[in-house]
């Protein structure tokens, strides 16, 4: 072959397979001058609201977090930032009706929020029925004062004697979570809008399989695999229990899909490209992938290559829960203990947590989850922000996204903002401030913030249009 050719050749492979990526992926960004110019408008019957989940605000929980919050690692170094611990955290459990006061300040008129398993299932098969009580008369509360309750089983904790089962790591424990979806479901349909089963899979799985800052702390491409591959089939199973139950046809029963859409930090860079699909496939598309076709196809060249099939799948899902709070920028490396770090332009403007405000990234999650063709309703999007110097731009920003892909013809149907208070951030502890409400964890005082004034203007704007 012509040397020159010979030379020439793979640069011409290299630039064609840059172009075509670039060109297939851009990385939106808009022009915030005019899309700020533009009104915002949301439709008849959009559901307004704020999460929480139980870990992270009712306090006194015992699972498999604080068993993980009390413990240390190899080198006795606590786990937790600042070696805090969840503790009574705001109190929710027994503040809950001064907080649903605080709900209805914010003009919502929805509250996502987690049953904690471990209060409602303490040892196995022993279910304590004054907590599923107390879930109820939440949620009576809530209906009392115009709030539509949003149930999530499973937001990262589960009781100690799961853990200790092998959790999600062993399929024959999905029967477990069937039968303790199904006693909440039965106690608590009657007042429910929406069922979540199973909030951010891939989240829980790479914090607690891949890179092992939560627990179990393992560090297992492949188990993160096949424990993600349980989760779904979790959601699968009880999507389907809860169906055949009394009131199961008409309830709305999804599973909650943080997407982060993750782009290269050179985009001249093939192996940044390949790096960035590889953390793509496996924490946005596989979940998404198996709940329209039934296929799960989990694979790391070399790290882990999980396959399964299961045609139920397809159909279990009522609506989709979209949580999303920015993307990711992925820089590669040619070590193989450490093939890939996250990191960000000195332009990009961050939040408190490791990423920046993107607003473009809520609207290109949109468009991923439209395809799963169910409505969409984004369950958490917030911002940390301990000095309240962004969160009112953020807020804008990523609403106005969120118009803009309604506009567009996207099926949105409610936005959840993350968080109604400020409270424990799993390994991140107390520092990371996402309330709308800042909470005085020495006075359990709440206050709200400045910044979050801007949501109470476009939920109310949006009731007047
Ligand atoms: O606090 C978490 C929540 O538990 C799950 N979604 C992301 C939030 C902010 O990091």
């Amino acid at each position: 072959m012509d040397k020159k050719l010979f030379t020439f050749f793979p640069f011409a492979l290299w630039l064609i397979y840059v172009i075509f990526l670039s060109a297939t992926n851009p990385e939106v960004r808009w022009d915030w001058e005019k899309e700020e110019a533009k009104p915002m408008s949301f439709p008849d019957g959009f559901v307004w609201g704020v999460a929480t989940a139980a870990h992270q605000v009712e306090g006194e929980c015992t699972n498999n977090w604080s068993a993980w919050e009390n413990s240390t690692d190899e080198n006795n170094n606590p786990r937790i930032h600042n070696d805090e611990k969840s503790g009574i955290a705001c109190d929710h459990w027994n503040r809950y009706q001064d907080d649903i006061q605080l709900i209805k300040d914010l003009g919502v008129t929805s509250y996502r929020f987690s049953i904690e398993w471990s209060k409602v299932e303490p040892e196995e098969g022993q279910f304590d029925a004054r907590a599923l009580e107390h879930y109820k008369n939440v949620c009576i509360a809530l209906k009392e004062s115009g709030i539509m309750p949003v149930v999530t089983l499973h937001h990262f904790t589960h009781p100690i004697w799961f853990e200790e089962k092998g959790a999600f790591e062993n399929k024959e424990n999905l029967s477990y979570f069937v039968r303790y979806s199904e006693r909440v479901f039965d106690a608590l349909n009657e007042y429910v809008g929406l069922w979540c089963t199973i909030n951010e899979p891939a989240v829980y799985t790479y914090q607690g399989y891949f890179n092992g800052l939560w627990p179990p702390g393992k560090t297992d491409p492949q188990l993160t695999g096949e424990v993600l591959y349980n989760l779904m089939e979790g959601h699968v199973r009880v999507y389907r229990a809860l169906k055949a139950r009394a009131g199961g046809h008409v309830a709305k029963i999804g599973i909650v899909k943080n997407i982060f859409p993750f782009d290269p930090y050179n985009r001249w860079n093939p192996l940044d490209w390949m790096v960035t699909r590889i953390l793509d496939n496996v924490f946005n598309i596989v979940a998404l992938e198996f709940l329209t076709s039934g296929i799960y196809n989990y694979s790391m060249p070399t790290m882990a290559n999980v396959k399964y099939e299961n045609p139920d799948a397809v159909g279990t899902l009522d609506f989709i829960g979209m949580n999303n709070y920015s993307h990711q920028r992925i820089n590669s490396h040619l070590n193989p203990n450490r093939f890939f770090t996250i990191e960000f332009y000195p332009h990009e403007p961050m939040t408190d947590m490791n990423y920046p405000i993107y607003p473009e990234a809520i609207y290109r999650s949109i468009k991923r989850v439209s395809e799963l063709g169910v409505p969409i309703f984004i369950t958490e999007n917030g911002i940390a922000d301990a000095k309240d110097d962004r969160r009112a731009l953020y807020i804008d920003r990523y609403i106005r996204a969120v118009a803009r892909s309604i506009q567009e013809g996207f099926d949105v149907r409610g936005y959840f903002y993350w968080s109604l208070m400020d409270n424990f951030e799993w390994s991140e502890g107390y520092d990371m401030k996402f309330g709308l409400y800042k909470v005085n964890f020495q006075t359990q005082k709440r206050r709200l913030r400045d910044g979050s004034r801007r949501f109470i203007e476009i939920v109310s704007a949006s009731k007047d249009e």
